[in-house]
């Protein structure tokens, strides 16, 4: 069974808009394992440092503010194939072009406001679960229905 893992978060305006149970269930459900989880309010250095391959583009400013506004739920889930499929949970970046059934498709209308974040490789996934978490709040368990979810 495959152990890759990625980061994902849900952003200032899904925390308020009260999505945080419904990604989280999101998520539990396709299968995947949650390996860390906590709520945070990141400092504008934090969403820099997140954001860092984007600091060319001109909406850097506005994504740095947007992402530092209010506590934030990042997340570490562990499985097969866990990066592409989140960003497949997650749906496309523009949620103009996000597909109904998609986190974003189904509860985001601006890009500047698409409720969340997936890494978008294993590399991109390694450096920000070691941005966001020490090694010590990333948990290994062996969940009880993993025989059930993979062959
Ligand atoms: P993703 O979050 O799908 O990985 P990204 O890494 O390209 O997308 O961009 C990070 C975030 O920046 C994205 O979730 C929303 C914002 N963003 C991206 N493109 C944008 C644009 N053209 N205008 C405004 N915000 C944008
Ligand atoms: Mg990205």
């Amino acid at each position: 069974m495959s152990s890759e893992r990625t980061f994902i978060a849900i952003k200032p305006d899904g925390v308020q808009r009260g999505l945080v149970g419904e990604i989280i269930a999101r998520f539990e459900r396709k299968g995947f394992k949650l390996v860390a989880l906590k709520m945070l309010q990141p400092s504008k250095e934090q969403a820099e440092g997140h954001y860092t391959d984007l600091s060319s583009k001109p909406f850097f400013p506005a994504l740095v503010q947007y992402f530092s506004s209010g506590p934030i739920v990042g997340m570490v889930w562990e499985g097969k194939n866990v990066v592409k499929s989140g960003r497949t949970l997650l749906g496309a970046t523009n949620p103009a072009d996000s597909l109904p059934g998609t986190i974003r498709g189904d509860y985001a209308v601006d890009v500047g406001r698409n409720v969340c974040h997936g890494s978008d490789s294993v590399e991109s996934a390694t450096r920000e679960i070691a941005f966001w978490f020490k090694p010590e709040e990333v948990v290994s368990w062996t969940s009880h229905s993993a025989n059930q979810i993979y062959e």
